[in-house]
């Protein structure tokens, strides 16, 4: 087993996190702090910034930023997702796609970092925002995100289905591949999960050193 201390103070990330990479001999622990969050229009540099933030914890340590993209509103929440529910809950985002295409993508970038190395990953999933919120599942968006292929919300369906084919799963499932050692950077099925490079894994002998943070 590997133990690795996720920092977030989401409680359904967690969740999810830990039960995605259980199969990969992960042991995920739990660290429940507040991280600064840097102002930024990419996601990468937010889970960077949370990354370097981390302090005072050994081995490693995971920490991801997540968002919800809408392409009619430019990408909008985005990098403010977290924010927006906070303040707005899902009204105006509802109202504001009453007469605009309601594509979305949600994305995770999830950043693995022992001591001064550290390695991203990111995860994306596409769908559309549903007319209404439905559901009981998960957390956040989920009552109002309808992926790809499904007729119900991330809250209507098992937590079993959404672990398989969410954008935190197509994240997770790349670190559990590169903390297994494992043959890919890319989630099985995923289709849109890629590494940070966008280009298929390294070959074996160029894995298992994670990259200096720049
Ligand atoms: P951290 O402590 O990890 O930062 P957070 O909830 O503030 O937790 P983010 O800053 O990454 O997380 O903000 C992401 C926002 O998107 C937040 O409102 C989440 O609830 C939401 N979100 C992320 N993943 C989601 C998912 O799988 N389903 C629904 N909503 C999600």
């Amino acid at each position: 087993m590997v133990d690795v201390t996720f920092v977030t103070t989401n409680p359904g990330k967690f969740r999810e996190a830990r039960t995605i990479l259980r199969p990969y001999g992960v042991r995920l622990r739990w660290a429940r702090r507040t991280l600064p969050e840097l102002q930024a229009e990419d996601l990468r540099d937010v889970a960077r910034a949370k990354a370097a933030a981390v302090h005072g914890l050994r081995g490693y340590v995971l920490v991801e930023d997540s968002g919800l993209f809408v392409r009619s509103l430019q990408g909008f929440p985005g990098v403010y997702s977290a924010h927006f529910l906070k303040i707005w809950g899902f009204g105006p985002l509802l109202e504001l796609l009453r007469r605009r295409p309601r594509a979305a993508v949600f994305r995770c970038v999830a950043v693995l970092r022992k001591g001064r190395s550290s390695r991203t990953f990111v995860g994306e999933t596409a769908g559309t925002i549903a007319r209404r919120p439905a559901g009981e599942h998960g957390f956040g968006y989920d009552p109002i995100f309808v992926p790809t292929g499904f007729h119900a919300t991330f809250a209507e369906l098992p937590p079993a289905t959404k672990n398989g084919l969410s954008h935190r799963a197509r994240a997770m499932v790349q670190v559990g591949e590169y903390l297994r050692g494992g043959p890919t950077v890319r989630a099985p099925a995923a289709g849109r999960s890629r590494s940070r490079s966008g280009r298929a894994a390294p070959p074996a002998a160029s894995r298992g050193v994670m990259s200096r943070p720049a």
